[in-house]
């Protein structure tokens, strides 16, 4: 469809996680002095308790963040699109929503004159490149997300944010997740809601693409198709797809995750999903000063100069 067209001849994406979880590094010292590893998925792997995270979420002083220097690298990977975890499954919002202060700007110790997605907005359009959210329906902060009978209110919120989300910085995807989420047992997030939340963000913006994580649906359905970490042997006939991959073996910044991809493998892959008519969205993780680590960097510019050596960007 004319949304999607643009969208497919993109190809190469750059995912991007980052969150309070990116603070702690991927390193949890509990109180008895052992430590416990995890990267974005932290607060529920090491069983931090919702006190403790917040005091985490109050230190987290991402200055280093620089957004033009990460639209500059994805452009140098011949990226044409970023992906920026607005908000993860631990509910912590990256840019200051209204909604509620669990967020970057209301909770933290960073400059509250800064907002890194408009950063990002504005970065990402000098450079000619898009930008897209991706939004957890999951919300592990929210008392109302896994309660049945107040679920309604926090899709009021989840709604409010996502109009904050079009409304402030225009993105070009919405990549949601989380829908298949068992915090709910009783009543899981049902068909209904995945198109209702669809045709919502038609309204908000009909031009966004949306990714098929939006709902339990026949994988036709939405827009595209997520294989994570893996490159379908057979694609699901008619449906758009990207497949979603880490440079290393995690999402979120982990200090010890040192399982860094080869350029040649890469490269391969990007082929290979290229061939196959798919996107390629892939995962940088900065650290808790909101740096993208050096192996990711030149990972990616090896990537770009195979590209421009091979006249492909
Ligand atoms: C998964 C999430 O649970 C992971 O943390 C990560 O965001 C990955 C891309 O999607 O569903």
């Amino acid at each position: 469809s004319e949304r999607t067209r643009a969208w497919r001849e993109d190809r190469f994406g750059m995912f991007i996680h980052f969150g309070v979880y990116s603070h702690l590094e991927g390193e949890y010292t509990r109180p008895d002095g052992t430590v416990c590893r995890d990267a974005e998925w932290i607060k529920r792997q090491c069983r931090i308790p919702q006190a403790e995270y917040e005091r985490f979420a109050a230190e987290f002083n991402p200055a280093e963040f620089d957004a033009e220097a990460i639209a500059r690298t994805a452009k140098e990977a011949g990226q044409r699109y970023i992906v920026i975890t607005s908000k993860h499954h631990d509910g912590y919002a990256l840019w200051p929503t209204k909604v509620n202060r669990w967020n970057l700007r209301d909770h933290s110790s960073f400059d509250k004159n800064r907002d890194i997605l408009a950063e990002l907005k504005a970065a990402t359009e000098r450079h000619g490149i898009k930008l897209g959210f991706y939004y957890s329906i999951w919300d592990w902060n929210d008392p109302d997300a896994v309660h049945p009978s107040t679920f309604g209110r926090y899709k009021e919120r989840m709604y409010a944010q996502l109009k904050e989300l079009v409304d402030n910085y225009q993105p070009s995807v919405f990549w949601f997740d989380g829908e298949w989420s068992t915090d709910r047992p009783s009543n899981p997030w049902l068909t209904q809601d995945g198109e209702a939340l669809e045709a919502y963000v038609r309204t908000l913006d009909p031009k966004i693409v949306v990714n098929n994580r939006v709902g339990k649906r026949r994988l036709v359905d939405g827009d595209t198709g997520t294989p994570e970490q893996t490159i379908p042997a057979e694609p699901v006939s008619g449906q758009l797809w990207e497949s979603c991959m880490t440079l290393n073996g995690s999402w979120g910044y982990a200090k010890w995750d040192n399982r860094w991809k080869s350029p040649a493998d890469l490269t391969r892959n990007l082929i290979s999903i290229a061939g196959r008519g798919g996107n390629y969205l892939l995962n940088v993780g900065p650290d808790a000063r909101g740096r993208i680590p050096a192996e990711s960097v030149d990972r990616l510019r090896a990537m770009g100069s195979w590209l421009v050596r091979n006249r492909q960007a």
